[in-house]
């Protein structure tokens, strides 16, 4: 009798750099850890609307408005291509978004810290979109299809982001003292948390070793966290800032930057809830998600009636 080995040919496929796509065979567990991925990836990216959306009303000119408001609707859209390419693994948007609201599902621990001043939109767009780049830049290689594809955009705007946040960083520290000490107090609250974001050290992530050999991930959270001080560092240095790591320290052997340790209590304290925001930040989710429900209705309504011709 002949027997396929389905998990040895799906196996060398991804070694041959080939992408699975939907309607290939994959195994339970790497479909699983796909909707997991993708969809706190998602959430994140929602959830993560919230921090800046305070600061659109306050941006101090026209023009920083009219940029804050674009990089927040980048965001949007970047939810909805992540929540379509997890809906290709078979399972619901309406689902996905019951576990969010409903404080099961995960979305980044940056997201659940403060914002507390005009500097923090410049901190989250230079070190949290520059974290989110690091991460993701390998993603746009991850094994899945519809991922991938969807990686190549977002990440072209997140530099986008990137940019913009290193630009008001520069600004305010160019700007008087007031400014530039705004400038340091907001990368001296948003640094340690956006090394976190990477995820636990390699010993402790659950999940790294099986992802890495199925190329999900392509690199582990510990090579990334690295990469990202290592280009991190001297771009502080150049506009006069600096990093609130008294350890922190250029290793010529290893050509990298030494640093501090990372508090995990903090980190997995967040994870689990009780980080400083994360009950207004599902609160205010679940409200924008209620307030939004005629726009689906509407939009279920509109397709009923297109369906049966009563719309041109
Ligand atoms: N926060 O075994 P690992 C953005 C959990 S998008 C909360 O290492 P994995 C754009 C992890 O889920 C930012 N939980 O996990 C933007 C797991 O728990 P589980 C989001 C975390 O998946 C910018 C457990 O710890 N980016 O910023 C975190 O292999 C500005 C063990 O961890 C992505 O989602 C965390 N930081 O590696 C928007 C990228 N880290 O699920 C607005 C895609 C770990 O077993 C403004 N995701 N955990 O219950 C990934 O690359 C990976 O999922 C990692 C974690 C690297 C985040």
């Amino acid at each position: 009798m002949l027997r396929i080995d389905l998990e040895g040919h799906f196996q060398e496929k991804i070694d041959r750099e080939e992408r699975i796509e939907a309607k290939d065979w994959m195994p339970e567990a790497y479909r699983k850890t796909l909707i997991r991925q993708i969809s706190q990836h998602a959430h994140s990216e929602i959830v993560g609307m919230l921090p800046e959306g305070n600061w659109i009303s306050r941006a101090p000119s026209l023009k920083r408005k009219a940029i804050l408001l674009a990089k927040i609707q980048d965001e949007a859209g970047h939810g909805l291509y992540l929540y379509s390419a997890c809906e290709t693994l078979g399972i619901d948007r309406d689902e996905l978004l019951n576990e969010l609201h409903t404080g099961k599902a995960k979305y980044s621990s940056i997201f659940n810290y403060p914002a507390l001043t005009w500097a923090d939109m410049g901190a989250i767009g230079w070190l949290v979109d520059g974290a989110a780049i690091m991460n993701q830049i390998p993603l746009c290689r991850t094994s899945y299809g519809p991922y991938s594809r969807a990686m190549i955009r977002i990440c072209k705007e997140e530099s986008f982001h990137q940019r913009q946040g290193y630009e008001i960083m520069l600004t305010l520290s160019r700007g008087s003292t007031v400014q530039k000490n705004m400038a340091q107090d907001a990368l001296n609250r948003w640094w340690w948390p956006s090394i976190m974001m990477f995820g636990p050290n390699d010993s402790d992530s659950t999940h790294s070793a099986q992802s890495i050999k199925w190329k999900i991930k392509r690199f582990s959270n510990d090579e990334l966290r690295q990469r990202f001080i290592d280009m991190t560092v001297p771009q502080a240095e150049l506009i006069g800032l600096k990093i609130p790591d008294p350890d922190l320290k250029w290793n010529e052997e290893r050509k990298s930057y030494d640093f501090g340790k990372i508090n995990w209590d903090e980190f997995w304290n967040v994870v689990k809830g009780n980080g400083p925001c994360n009950k207004q930040r599902l609160r205010d989710r679940v409200k924008a998600h209620e307030d939004g429900a005629w726009v689906r209705d509407a939009a279920v309504a509109y397709a009923e009636k297109k369906r049966s011709g009563r719309v041109n």
